[in-house]
């Protein structure tokens, strides 16, 4: 299915992917399909650059590549501090992963993460038609609707929330909260991943805002309506399937195979990041080894974590942490001929990753809380039709609300963890192809296009006319 909408698309995301590399390349799923839909009906894709300069000039960096134009700013270090590794991604990351425990609230942040969005809306503002379609991302923008309206902005302008909404309760620790769910009503349409998210958020609007519901998604407060939708992301699974069969694939899985003979690979693929459930995944491992010492040499995990995040403070804990522990559950149950757990950071090319989900047995994907997790859907597609593996999947993953015919798991129990790994293990060939039978008949009708389409449909609002939503 390809990604449409009739008029010009802007995205605006924190960062933007340059279009380098084809479908099938080193693109993720979300990049491929925003790509697919810029190329499809023109448009640009608008974030900042990743670089900084001494003083913000809204300077715009064009550049164009495979039918796709990017435009990119540079921000200050100063930017970069507060909005991004600040109110983003201390504030509001693990807020919305409802870790308060690591959430810091600054009055610094607060103030950088205005700035930085009004120098989005400001820099953006010239590049946008009247008939463009707008398509604003993540934590990072929550206010640029907003912020574009305050300048007499009429378009359609949506927005899509790539991680969890909190529950009430859970927000209400964050100082500004009802600013920050305010400024959600500039928008025309607000997309999340599930159900529950879209609960949540409804729940916020009429507990605390006083908003009311009405018919298909639409949500009123202060006498503004948007249409609140439940899009589930998927991934570009007949490039990855295909990418599963190739050469590059075949080669991982080979290697694979070779430095581990006759053994069962279990596999983990994240981000270095504490939301993923890194340690308690290596403890309910750890776990499956102490209580299954008939089983110890014949397994064995890999782990690919690539650093992220790395000037955050909490992110270079858990990567002590995980090395410690990683340390810790190989010395005590390695073997002259056997590793438990191979821990990786690093990256690797997306080929390369769906040769070794293929090779896997298991795919251990346990986040303590995760928007939707692409991973658990790259497993699925990786998979031979014949013989494919287990996907062990948390229930507090987005992505369980789709594939309920994975072994769902509370990822904070070892024993159900352990107990899952053993379920799997010893999982009839039947039954392992009529599970994944039911997961990539998911994984393909809700790929990637289908989400982008989903989203662009509610976002045109062909039934719905345009309101103007100025804010004075
Ligand atoms: C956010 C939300 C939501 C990982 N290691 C390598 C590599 N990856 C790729 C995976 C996957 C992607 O990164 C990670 O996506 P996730 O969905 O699992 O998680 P987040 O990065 O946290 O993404 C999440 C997502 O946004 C989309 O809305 O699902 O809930 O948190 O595609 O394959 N890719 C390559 N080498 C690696 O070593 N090439």
């Amino acid at each position: 299915m390809e990604c449409r909408a009739m008029s010009r698309l802007i995205v605006i995301s924190n960062r933007v992917q340059p279009p380098t590399s084809g479908p099938g390349g080193n693109q993720g799923g979300l990049a491929v399909a925003l790509l697919a839909a810029l190329r499809e009906q023109g448009g640009i894709w608008f974030g900042w650059s990743g670089e900084t300069t001494e003083e913000f000039s809204g300077h715009i960096n064009f550049q164009q590549g495979g039918g796709v134009t990017t435009a990119t700013i540079d921000l200050e270090e100063q930017d970069i501090d507060e909005y991004y590794n600040g109110y983003a991604n201390r504030t509001l990351w693990p807020l919305f992963h409802y870790r308060i425990d690591l959430t810091e609230f600054e009055r610094d942040f607060d103030s950088g993460y205005a700035r930085v969005n009004e120098r989005f809306a400001e820099t953006v503002q010239p590049l946008i038609e009247p008939d463009d379609l707008v398509w604003v991302h993540d934590y990072h923008l929550i206010p640029l609707g907003r912020d574009l309206r305050k300048r007499g902005f009429k378009n359609r302008i949506g927005f899509f929330l790539h991680i969890p909404w909190p529950p009430v309760r859970l927000l209400m620790s964050l100082p500004s909260h009802r600013k920050l769910v305010e400024s959600l009503f500039a928008y025309d349409v607000v997309g999340f991943h599930t159900e529950d998210w879209l609960d949540s958020f409804r729940d916020y609007v009429t507990k605390e805002l006083g908003g009311t519901l009405g018919d298909n998604g639409e949500v009123t407060w202060n006498g503004k309506t948007i249409q609140a939708i439940r899009a589930p992301i998927g991934i570009e699974t007949k490039e990855f399937e295909e990418a599963a069969n190739g050469h590059d694939a075949r080669f991982a899985r080979e290697r694979m195979y070779m430095s581990a003979t006759g053994r069962s690979l279990i596999v983990g693929v994240d981000r270095l990041d504490y939301s993923k459930g890194l340690a308690e995944r290596f403890l309910g491992y750890e776990r499956f080894l102490a209580q299954n010492p008939e089983r110890r040499g014949l397994v064995y995990m890999l782990q690919i974590a690539p650093p992220s995040r790395e000037k955050v403070n909490t992110y270079q804990e858990i990567r002590a942490n995980l090395d410690s522990l990683s340390g810790r559950i190989n010395g005590e149950f390695a073997d002259i001929d056997w590793v438990p757990i191979r821990y990786v950071n690093k990256g690797f090319p997306r080929p390369v990753l769906a040769g070794i989900y293929r090779a896997a047995r298991i795919g251990l994907v346990t986040p303590l809380r995760d928007g939707m997790n692409l991973v658990a859907k790259e497993y699925v597609a990786a998979q031979d039709p014949e013989d494919p593996g287990v996907l062990i999947l948390s229930r507090f993953a987005g992505a369980a609300e789709q594939l309920k015919d994975a072994v769902l798991i509370n990822p904070y129990s070892a024993e159900e963890m352990s107990d899952a790994i053993v379920q799997a293990l010893t999982m009839p060939r039947e039954e392992r192809v009529r599970r994944w039978e039911c997961l990539i008949d998911n994984v393909r009708r809700e790929d990637v296009f289908w989400w982008c389409e989903l989203f662009l449909t509610a976002l045109r609002g062909d039934a719905v006319k345009a309101e103007a939503k100025a804010i004075e």
